[in-house]
Order: structure tokens, then sequence, then C-alpha cells
């Protein structure tokens, strides 16, 4: 057995100690509101033309320089570990030839937050990084793909594909590196890291999004290859077509549509798994393309909510825990959502949103009638679209912000602040103390390796952010925390690891948490993986936590993950109770 030691990063226990005395509940607190700062300079006195000529809002002069974080990743590797990316729209005046992306690094983990604010120029004919897709690679890069592009006030979609790598040095736009262009415009596109295929490549699948000329969902999609060094990645050629255009699945109704963000999934067999806004599901197996076989697709012939599709539900994989709390994995859930008929192949308006919690069982044998949805989950105390939900270390899932207005998607007249947790024992939704601020269209929210939620952005338009500490961390309980830790902890597939922790509370379980990457309220990228526990662990000076690395791609795929550890269930608390984490790296 390696023997690997880890030490806590201990600043964020530190910056919430120091603070005021918080009053112990178990309903989670929102630390106050903080801006985004003014961008002086930027493009200062000229219009604020964000590329939605449609917004109802037209911003106050005070606020024509603030800053919407409507993209947010959390960064895994180098210098800005743990700090987030944020990025909103490009600033285009009329006729300008280069616009500049704003984009910015925002560091909350001190009792003030601290902002990078950088401008990326892109060509306007080119377009901007809004409205785009990204995922983490293996590396710890961001691929991002897809978004906006202007033509004069015409809104259009883009090929653009550009790689954020955080340890490139200098700092500042010199993180950011264009790749090949996409071969097809993408407006809402999903990016996702695949599992490692059978050449042992870790490649990403950037999926669906909408042409803008027809309005119509892409139903193709286009595999990068990262392998290659920031800018020298390639587009997988599909060995049938012969082309970088991979088709989508065979038999599509009309309205199966790839459009607004794809919601899919990593299962644990590799496959991936396309749980929205379709109801029947799909299965893309493109573990043997690089080997010369075609990608396959599983359809599922039933379909027990044929007709009616789900604006802006959250799907998200549920925890995997294949540790001590039993054996569920790849149960893909769908929360929330505005129903949407369609009608001669048309949508109708949107519905007022539903609160209903519904799961599928994606890893099941392509014919096993339990692959589709299930509607039998408990339902959210309050209906909402537009919500981010978060997974938690705990195994719990929390939902925030959202709104019922059904009267256009920028708007945000019917907020719901109300805070929702999903428990996973026992199995049922309970509200967390509500939020001050509506977030509705454009809002994002993720995961920080001190357990809180970073939660921002959001029509119309909140150009602050909030972070929300769960239940976990105004409960009163002890934290464990993690001793002696490498800056990053290598692990592989299968092999034990032990991990040393201060004495005084009793550690349970340790989770790997994938860093969130989130657009449009809605990260299909978030991924808990429940350790396998070794038992009896080492003696030692201190308490030894022993688990197992996962034991393929397909339950955790290779790249950077924040390790938790999780105490056993202590008095005042429905779950344990989550470490900082610290950084491992899988592979
Ligand atoms: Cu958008």
């Amino acid at each position: 057995m390696m023997l690997n030691h880890i030490r806590a990063a201990a600043i964020f226990l530190t910056a919430l100690s120091s603070g005021a005395a918080i009053a112990q509940t178990n309903q989670g607190l929102w630390e106050p509101p903080f801006n985004h700062p003014l961008l002086a300079g930027w493009f200062a006195g000229q219009p604020n033309w964000d590329g939605e000529p449609a917004s109802p809002y037209v911003p106050p002069p005070a606020d024509r320089n603030r800053f919407m974080a409507g993209h947010m990743s959390l960064i895994p590797v180098g210098r800005e570990r743990g700090k987030v990316l944020v990025w909103n729209w490009m600033r285009v005046p009329y006729g300008t030839p280069v616009g500049m992306q704003h984009w910015a690094i925002v560091d909350v983990s001190t009792p003030t937050p601290t902002f990078q604010n950088f401008d990326l120029p892109i060509a306007t004919s080119d377009g901007d990084l809004f409205c785009s897709g990204h995922a983490w690679s293996k590396d710890g890069h961001l691929l991002v793909a897809g978004g906006n592009r202007y033509n004069g006030p015409q809104l259009q979609a883009n090929r653009l594909a550009f790689r954020f790598d955080p340890t490139a040095q200098p700092t500042g736009n010199a993180m950011w590196v264009r790749e090949p262009d996409l071969k097809l415009e993408r407006w809402y596109p999903t990016v996702t890291a695949l599992s490692t295929d059978a050449t042992g490549l870790d490649l990403m699948a950037v999926t669906g999004g909408f042409d803008f000329f027809s309005f119509a969902g892409v139903t193709s999609y286009e595999v990068f290859d990262p392998s290659g060094a920031p800018g020298g990645g390639a587009w997988q050629i599909d060995p049938v077509g012969g082309t970088q255009i991979f088709p989508g699945p065979p038999g599509l109704a009309c309205d199966e549509i790839f459009a607004i963000y794809p919601r899919q999934h990593v299962l644990s067999s590799g496959r991936l798994f396309f749980s929205g806004s379709t109801e029947r599901g799909f299965r893309l197996d493109q573990t043997q393309v690089s080997s010369g076989s075609p990608a396959t697709w599983d359809v599922h012939a039933s379909n027990p909510f044929p007709g009616w599709h789900r604006d802006y539900s959250s799907n998200f994989l549920f925890p995997n825990m294949g540790g001590p709390l039993g054996g569920f994995s790849d149960i893909v859930v769908k929360v929330g959502g505005a129903p949407q008929p369609w009608v001669n192949c048309l949508p109708s308006p949107i519905a007022t949103p539903t609160n209903s919690t519904e799961f599928c069982f994606a890893d099941l044998a392509v014919n096993d009638p339990n692959w589709v949805w299930n509607t039998s989950g408990p339902s959210m105390q309050f209906g909402r679209f537009h919500h981010n939900a978060v997974l938690l270390p705990d195994a719990t899932v929390v939902v925030v912000g959202g709104n019922l207005d059904t009267n256009g998607e920028l708007n945000c007249a019917l907020p719901v602040l109300q805070t929702e947790l999903l428990n996973d024992l026992p199995f049922a939704w309970r509200t967390l103390a509500p939020a001050t601020v509506r977030r509705g269209y454009h809002s994002t929210a993720l995961l920080l390796p001190d357990g809180r939620v970073l939660v921002g952005g959001g029509e119309q338009r909140e150009f602050d952010y909030e972070v929300f500490q769960p239940h976990y961390l105004t409960n009163g309980t002890t934290r464990p925390q993690i001793l002696n830790a490498p800056a990053t902890l290598d692990i592989k597939y299968g092999r034990t690891y032990d991990i040393e922790y201060a004495a005084g509370v009793t550690v349970e379980r340790a989770v790997l948490m994938a860093p969130g990457s989130v657009t449009h309220h809605s990260d299909m990228h978030q991924r808990y993986f429940e350790l396998q526990t070794i038992t009896p662990p080492p003696p030692g000076t201190n308490p030894i936590f022993s688990f197992q690395a996962p034991t393929s791609a397909g339950q955790a795929p290779r790249g950077y993950y924040m390790l938790f550890l999780i105490s056993s269930v202590q008095p005042g608390a429905n779950r344990g109770t989550p470490s900082v984490a610290t950084w491992v790296y899988l592979q």
C-alpha cells in the first residue's frame, strides 16, 4: 500500500472562524452579497450593448461597466487554483472590428473577495464566449466552444474554440489559446470531458446547440482531442463519414432536439447519457472511434412522456455512493423546469415551472424498461426553472434561485428565493435559509473547495455574488481536518492511499468532487464519487483514513478533483460534515 500524507489548506476554516459568531442552525446561511467592481476604462462612455438587443433591461449609467458572472468555472490547477474563472459577454459597440471579451478571476477565499479583471480581444466577426459550452479537460484546461456572434444588431452563433490554461505564464490573456474552429456554428452547446477511450485518449464532446439561422437544434456533435498543447488541439474525424461532424442518434422525432445546452453525463460504463431536453434519453459510445470503429448510439424505444419538454430543468448525475451508503450509481436526476408541449413540431409557450424530481437509471440494458424517467421521486416544495442545483460533498444536493416567470426568458419578476436541499437519507427535500438576491436566467453556482457555494449572475443584470454556507457549516458540528497533504496528491485507478487527519472527529467517508463549470444555471459535469474505504487503516499518531481510488475512467474521468473527508454523523446533523478539500490528480 502506498502511503500518502495529505495536509489541509486551512485558509477557509480560518476565514470562517474569524468572522462574527454564527448561530448554530441546520438551515445554512447566506453571506452578504458583494459586487464585481466597476471596470474602469472598459469602453468608458460607450453604450453597453451586450449582444442581447431583445433584452428588456436598460442598465442605469452606474451599471454600464459592471460584470455579470454568466459563466463560472472552479480553477483546479496552477497558481489560481481554488479561485473562480468568470466571464460575461463581449463589449461590442456597433461597427467595432475587434470586441473585448471581459473575463475575471475571482477569489472568495479571503474575508474580502479580490478580482483580477481582463479584456480578451476577439474579432467581432468571429464572436465571443458568452453562451458557449465548457468543461475541464484531463490536464485542467478549460475547453470553451461555441457562443454568440454579432452581425450588426443580429445575434448569431459562432464556431469558436478556445482552451483556457491556468498554468500558462504569463497569466492574463496568455491563458486563453485559440484552437481550430468548430465545423458548425453552435449557440448553447454542451462540452463534456469523456472517459478514456480504447486508445488511451481523453476526448471532449461538443454537442448540440442552435444553428441560429434556422433556429433549429443541431443534433450532430464534434469531438476535440486535447492531448496536444494548447493551440495544438485537433478535431476527431468520424471514420464513417470522413468529416469532423458526427451524426446524432438515429430516428429522432421532430421534438427531440439537442438544443439549449443538451444535458449529458458520463456513466460508469464510459458511455455518455443524454438526459434532456428530450424525454427518451440517448446513450453514446465514442470509445472505439480512435481505433477506427464507428461511434454507436443506444436509443430507447419507449417514451413515457411523449410530446413535451422541460425548459431549463436542472439535470445532474446523482451522488455515486459506492461506499458505506450503498451501491447507487448512474442515476440521473431531473429537477424542476417549465413544461413545454410541442405541437406539430413546434414548441408551445412554456407552462408554469414544475417542482417535480424525476430519476432515470441510465446505465441499464438498452431494453430494460427502467431506462426511462421515473416520476416517483420527492417533489421540491417550490416549482422553478432557471435554478442551479449543486452537488455537495455530504451527498446532498442544494437548489438555489430560479423563478416562476414564464413571460420571456430574460424576465425574473417571480423569483424563487427559497433554498432547498435534497437529502439522501431520508430521501426528501427540505428548505434552507432563503437567499436575498433573485437569480434567474444566466445565473450560476458552484461548490468551492471549502464546502461553501458561490452563486452569481442572472437577469436582469445581477452584478453581484453571494456565498452560501450549507447546513454542515452552520450546524455546530466539527469539521474533519486533513493533515500533511502534498499540494497535489497523485492517485492511480484501483490503488489504495492513506490520508492523515486531526484527532478529535471520526472520519467515515471520503469523496471526490469534480471542479464545477457552469453556465445558464446548469452544470452537468458535477460528479460526486464516494471512495471505497479500506479497513483497518494503519496505526499512526494521527488517525488515518485509507481508501481505494476509482477503478475506471467511467466512474471518474481522469483529471483533477477535490477530495473531502466526511465525518460520521454528529448530533444535530443529518449527514456527516465535510473537511476543507485537498486537491488530487486521478490518472
Ligand atoms: Cu445565454
